[in-house]
């Protein structure tokens, strides 16, 4: 926890979400300002900053957040099979375009077009 960090806050609840999912290491929420018709933000309840500060230590809670996506996909709108689908995402940094110093993958997706170009 960083007492500072804004996704922290929404992952202990003091921060209201619109929450998709929730477990011992991971928190799942809707975007408040989605990109498209399916928008989650996917967020290890510990404060890790960004992909930069992965380790083999994380791999367990990863490789498990990974297997949750394309369920969190299905369940919360995107279109299964070819034709559906959906975009997977982690700004890093300040070059790669983060602004939320909370490691989160973006989940974005259902029928195109969508709201904004991402
Ligand atoms: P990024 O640019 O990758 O750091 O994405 C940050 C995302 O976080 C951006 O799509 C908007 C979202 N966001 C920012 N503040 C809030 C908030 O207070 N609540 C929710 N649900 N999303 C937020």
């Amino acid at each position: 926890m960083s007492e500072h960090c804004l996704f922290c806050k929404i992952a202990k609840g003091e921060i209201p979400s619109q929450k998709a999912y929730e477990d011992e290491d991971i928190f799942v929420f809707h975007d408040i300002d989605p990109a498209a018709p399916v928008h989650l933000l996917l967020i290890p309840k510990r404060h890790i900053v960004s992909m930069q500060d992965i380790g083999a230590n994380d791999a367990a809670w990863l490789g498990r957040m990974m297997t949750l996506i394309p369920g969190l996909a299905l369940d919360n709108g995107c279109r299964p099979g070819p034709e559906g689908g959906f975009r997977l995402l982690a700004n890093s940094g300040i070059d790669g375009g983060q602004e939320v110093a909370h490691l989160h993958f973006h989940i974005i997706g259902g029928p195109r077009p969508w709201h904004k170009r991402v």
